[in-house]
């Protein structure tokens, strides 16, 4: 495992490092897995392990990995903005009073899920041949919305100079709801050649059919509010300079939504020329794959692989209780590609015996794995959630501090620094904890300095 600079093309895996206040507070809407652990013991020291092995596999395996250290938190600077003074404590405590969720939102370690730190746009794909980062507004739920301006910041640190460009997160608020990457998918035969750019939206915020999947008179959801708009999504490609004929914009499936399925990335993910989704992934999906095949084959690009698994094979609730489609599928160095699924999906039979045949069906994926993320699972994050991919040219690659990509030895530092400074048992409740935003700063600002960052 090296850090060297790939020869040609490379995806770089940007993991988020799982933070020291990982807990189960129940605050994600439309998130089974996150509301069915509400208020049960989480242990943020195995969830940052779990997520440091991770890492570890996917640069073992040869591919470009990358580190995101956690955010600050408890974030006292949000609260003041809502309105609290005082010291640190007066301000976390009177901020508890008022509302748990207030103090539950300002320690949530949710910028783990990397997959929505921003969308990213590689230079191949932009009019102006530089790569194009929007971080995500992240504005439906009241714990991710304290993550934006920290995600800027730390982006531009990891990727400066004139090759990047920075946008700002998208206005906050209904109608600009983004959620990044998570529901977006980069389709192309190579990381360094031009890419269908498929944005996937939950509803429309503006016009006749505005809080539906489509047109006026569309199903729309029953249960879940959805959380990217298609405003959104179109705001992003615009501003990422993408040719209209290399981008498409598709309506999730509202009865997927209503089933747990809050961002696209827990029923489709592309890698390639390959799409791995689940029959019940788009409104319309017949309609939707054409358009994608249709779209991919004007690009000259070749033909699209598309793996549409049916219901009969795996049910939609087993597809969100297991994540299956929140893999990650790596193109291995020897053209291998890998299906990296969370251990849920070896424990529930269908799952696993439709990943057994899998490989020796010569339809693109030539081997599967399993990770045990189980912390992260239990509020709903899955190996592709923890990771943010960034398609770069060795040029851009060789932008990127040294010290945030990953080798052993940084993995061994991390794993050291964790085992030793973050708990391994943590509730809802002990956000009340005086101790506890001491014992986080000390946490991360070792974590900034093992990765060469400034705090
Ligand atoms: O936004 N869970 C996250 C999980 C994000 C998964 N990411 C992707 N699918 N890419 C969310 O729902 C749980 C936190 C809590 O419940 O306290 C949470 O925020």
């Amino acid at each position: 495992m090296s850090e060297g600079v790939p020869v040609g093309a490379v995806e770089a895996n940007f993991d988020g490092l799982v933070g020291p206040t990982h807990n189960y507070a129940g605050l994600a809407h439309g998130n089974v897995a996150s509301q069915a652990n509400k208020r049960k013991p989480a242990n943020p020291r195995d969830a940052a392990l779990q997520g440091l092995e991770k890492m570890r596999r996917v640069a073992a395996l040869g591919v470009a990995q990358a580190v995101l250290p956690p955010q600050a938190r408890p974030d006292v600077g949000w609260l003041r903005g809502l309105g609290f003074g005082g010291s640190d404590g007066a301000v976390l405590s009177q901020a508890g009073k008022a509302d748990p969720v207030l103090l539950a939102a300002c320690y949530s370690a949710s910028a783990m899920w990397t997959a929505n730190a921003a969308t990213v746009s590689p230079s191949a794909d932009s009019a102006d041949g530089r790569v194009h980062f929007t971080p995500a507004n992240l504005s439906s739920q009241i714990h991710r919305s304290v993550e934006p301006p920290h995600t800027a910041a730390l982006l531009k640190k990891l990727f400066p100079g004139r090759r990047f460009v920075h946008h700002d997160p998208l206005p906050p608020g209904r109608h600009f709801g983004d959620e990044g990457a998570a529901n977006h998918i980069r389709l192309a035969p190579s990381h360094g050649t031009p890419g269908l750019q498929i944005f996937v939206y939950g509803c429309r915020a503006l016009g006749a059919a505005a809080g539906s999947g489509g047109e006026a008179g569309d199903k729309v959801t029953r249960k879940f509010l959805p959380r990217q708009t298609l405003e959104a999504s179109q705001a992003v490609a615009r501003l990422h300079g993408l040719h209209p004929d290399r981008v498409l914009f598709l309506a999730q499936n509202p009865a997927a939504i209503d089933a747990g399925v809050f961002h696209n990335d827990v029923i489709s993910v592309g890698n390639g020329d390959l799409l791995f989704c689940h029959e019940a992934a788009f409104r319309d999906q017949s309609d939707a794959l054409r358009e994608m095949r249709r779209k991919y084959a004007a690009m000259n690009a070749g033909s699209l692989r598309i793996i549409e698994v049916k219901a009969r094979e795996v049910p939609l609730d087993a597809a969100v209780a297991t994540y299956l489609f929140n893999s990650q599928v790596l193109t291995l160095p020897d053209g291998g590609v890998l299906l990296l699924a969370a251990r849920e999906c070896r424990a529930d039979a269908r799952t696993r015996k439709y990943l057994e045949a899998l490989p020796g069906r010569g339809l693109g994926i030539t081997a599967v794995e399993y990770a045990d993320l189980r912390q992260s699972m239990r509020n709903g994050g899955g190996p592709a959630c923890l990771r943010l991919r960034v398609a770069l040219s060795a040029r851009e690659w060789e932008q990127v501090p040294p010290g945030v990509k990953f080798d052993e030895a940084l993995y061994g530092r991390l794993r050291t620094w964790v085992e030793s400074h973050y708990r391994d048992r943590l509730l809802p409740r002990d956000l009340a904890d005086p101790d506890l935003p001491k014992e986080c700063e000390a946490a991360r600002r070792g974590i900034y300095r093992i990765l060469g960052l400034s705090a």
